[in-house]
């Protein structure tokens, strides 16, 4: 039954099932430096510890990116124009797009792309209902994977693409090009990009940012063993792995890692993974960027820099780019 509803409002589904999920676990876990892939921290819990993340004080990037949004909104609208098809990847729970949506002239589709399915599915009604001239297609997507989008009822004049949070941060640079390249393609001559990057800046303020007070960050990092161990039938003893987040400055990231904390064996489709006490699983880099290599990846991608924002003290950006 629940298929049903499903099938009425997911245009198109690509969310990696089991056999993809166990596959790239295993791979990652087999490596020297066992690493395990960020995308598949958004179950049900993770994207819900998410959105406590991003109310956290020391989380700074929703509350500047948001500043800086509300701020030249007006700016945005008029380059992004009338008419548009916009296109969010990892539209999350799509509260930031609400604001842009509110803002934009006539906007005639919006496509939320996001690897989170029962929230996809969820926000993508409501939005539907509450904007009752705009065709609201979802794809449930790793937004790295290609797929093709839907097929359209109405004729737009540019197809933007939305990609806010500092989620190209996830990406190591050489990947980041080529997926702005892919985007390049999809938005096609006359698209545009609107992408939110964070900056470097004090480590000190990026350690806190990743390593809370409250430990929501450190819950959501483990949470990835928990589910792994519900969809996968593994065993892990997730009270012997700890979060630990730092700033890498030789390679401008932020790690996240999760270390075991004794010598230790973990079972997963009948092979046995053995940890040694100190060693760790790589979960996600956050790369920051200052503005002119941020400036460089639009050339290298096909794009043209149409505009930058930033606020006060250059913690975080939102650009503007053209196809070229
Ligand atoms: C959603 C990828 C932008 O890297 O800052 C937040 C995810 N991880 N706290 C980020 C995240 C830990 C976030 N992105």
């Amino acid at each position: 039954m629940q298929d049903e509803g499903v099938e009425r409002t997911i245009s198109y589904d690509f969310k990696p099932g089991r056999e993809s999920f166990l596959a790239e676990v295993l791979i990652g876990l087999r490596k020297p430096q066992k690493e395990l892939p960020s995308k598949y921290f958004y179950d049900e819990r993770g994207s819900h510890l998410f959105e406590r993340m991003c109310e956290l004080e020391e989380y700074y990037i929703p509350r500047i990116e948001a500043s800086i949004m509300q701020a030249h909104i007006k700016e945005m609208a008029e380059l992004v124009g009338p008419h548009v098809l916009l296109i969010e990847y990892g539209s999350g729970n799509c509260k930031k797009v609400r604001f842009l949506l509110d803002h934009l002239h006539n906007p005639v589709v919006y496509i939320p792309i996001d690897i989170s399915r029962e929230q996809l599915l969820h926000v993508s009604k409501e939005l539907a209902s509450e904007y009752p001239k705009l065709e609201v297609y979802p794809v449930c997507a790793d937004y790295l994977s290609s797929f093709d989008l839907p097929a359209l009822k109405r004729p737009n004049e540019r197809v933007v693409v939305y990609f806010p949070g500092s989620t190209i941060g996830n990406l190591d640079p050489i990947l980041a090009k080529h997926f702005l390249e892919h985007v390049a393609s999809v938005c096609g001559t006359a698209g545009a990009l609107l992408i939110g990057v964070d900056l470097k800046k004090d480590p000190a303020v990026l350690h806190s940012a990743y390593n809370d007070k409250e430990g929501i960050t450190a819950a959501f990092n483990l949470n990835l063993l928990q589910r792994i161990n519900r969809e996968l039938d593994c065993d892990f003893q997730l009270e012997w792995f700890q979060h630990y987040a730092f700033y890498n400055p030789r390679e401008s990231r932020v790690e996240m890692h999760l270390v075991s904390q004794r010598d230790q064996e973990v079972h997963l489709n009948r092979e046995t993974i053995s940890f040694a006490k100190g060693e760790s699983i790589w979960t996600e880099s956050s790369y920051k960027y200052n503005l002119d290599e941020f400036e460089q990846m639009a050339a290298a991608a096909g794009f043209k820099v149409e505009r930058v924002w930033v606020d006060e003290r250059q913690w975080f950006s939102v650009h503007y780019w053209v196809v070229s």
